[in-house]
């Protein structure tokens, strides 16, 4: 295991100090030591990879010095394009480090959504022509030989790293205040819809939570679809689906997904019919992945999404609130709701036992798609 504030230290060490990327639970203890230790106007955390990797290039070239970019290997395809269209040589070519934490490394346990990400990993960089190491034990050489391959050769350089490399640190949630947490807004959101219509989830704890209350409520799953990978795209597979059927299509969003691609909601809401339900969990973080903050509870998402169409905009941080605007919401078109909830979740939160294509099935007949 690597002593995660000596690796941060090694880093500022061979001049790379301004770092930029979405926050991964691989990488939980790495993103909460560079939060701790580095000022907020040199750790970014960018709505997606790909705005991290444009990040630290305008960084590059104003200062010369290379930054540094971490990510979930799920996010190596947000940044593909300005890796191979911005950074590359044979375009601008702007050397910057990538820490890359490898979810579903082959022969390692891991969630669906992670295998085949997994696998194609090295793969991928490789294609995009990008030299790598996994990170060891012992990495000060393997940083020396990244710097002077940078350096050499004005190319990006990867470094990835496996399961449980960086030692613990923490780094403090901020208590937002609200009352309710997500799982508990869940609940009440999930009170007031009806069987027959259905759900599109966002990624991380908040599917693994609607999961879990329909379990205890002995509720089946046929109507949820628990975006379990694709973050970010909750509200676009909502649409599609909502374009499919006349029932009611609810997304339930984070914060940190809707800000990930946050231009589809200006064609959600020029497309979407009466049946397209928007409901946006806000608790200013991925609290997912370890709470780094996001910037959800600093902008005005009411004003952002009466801007792109949507008309009936309702906020709610208590119960009788949820319940009150859920019933309007199942009448409106042009409907959202944002849920202001605060950080945490269950300790015994698990995950759901029936596979994504198991879900994606049993949805399909719900829907009477004959597949
Ligand atoms: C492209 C991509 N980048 C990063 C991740 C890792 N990830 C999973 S859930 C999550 C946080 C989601 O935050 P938010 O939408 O605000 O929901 P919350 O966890 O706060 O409920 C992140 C960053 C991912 N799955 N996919």
């Amino acid at each position: 295991m690597i002593d995660t504030k000596e690796f941060y230290d090694a880093l500022l060490l061979r001049q790379m100090d301004f770092f930029a990327g979405v926050p991964d639970s691989l990488l939980a203890n790495l993103c909460a030591c560079i939060k701790e230790n580095a000022p907020s106007d040199k750790n970014i955390i960018a709505a997606n990879e790909g705005n991290a990797v444009g990040i630290v290039c305008g960084y590059h070239i104003a200062t010369g010095r290379y930054g540094v970019v971490y990510m979930q290997n799920s996010g190596e395809g947000n940044a593909v394009n300005p890796l191979l269209s911005i950074a590359d040589e044979e375009v601008y070519g702007i050397p910057l480090l990538l820490v890359i934490g490898w979810r579903g490394e082959p022969g390692v346990k891991d969630e669906p959504q992670h295998k085949k990400q997994g696998k194609v990993t090295l793969a991928l960089l490789e294609a995009m022509g990008i030299a790598y190491e996994v990170l060891q034990d012992d990495y000060a050489p393997q940083l020396d030989r990244a710097v002077t391959y940078m350096r050499d050769k004005s190319r990006p350089f990867a470094i990835v790293v496996r399961k449980g490399t960086f030692s613990p640190c923490s780094t403090a949630t901020e208590d937002n205040g609200y009352p309710l947490s997500r799982e508990e807004a869940l609940a009440c959101v999930l009170d007031n819809i009806g069987e027959d219509d259905f759900v599109v989830s966002t990624t991380g704890k908040t599917s693994r939570e609607i999961f879990e209350l329909r379990e205890a409520r002995g509720q089946s799953h046929a109507g949820d679809f628990l975006t379990v990978g694709g973050m970010g795209h909750t509200s676009s597979i909502a649409l599609g689906m909502s374009l499919g059927t006349d029932k009611n299509v609810y997304c339930i969003d984070g914060d940190g997904s809707f800000l990930m691609h946050m231009g589809a909601f200006a064609v959600s809401a020029d497309k979407a019919g009466a049946n397209f339900k928007y409901i946006l969990n806000d608790n200013g973080a991925h609290e997912s992945v370890g709470g780094q903050p996001t910037v959800g509870l600093k902008i005005d998402v009411s004003a952002i999404l009466r801007a792109v169409g949507f008309r009936h905009i309702r906020t709610a941080e208590t119960p009788e609130q949820i319940t009150e605007a859920m019933r309007e919401l199942a009448d409106v078109p042009l409907g959202a709701l944002i849920l202001y909830t605060h950080q945490g979740s269950r300790e015994d939160l698990g995950r759901p036992t029936v596979s994504p294509a198991e879900n994606k099935q049993a949805m399909m007949k719900k829907f009477g798609v004959k597949e």
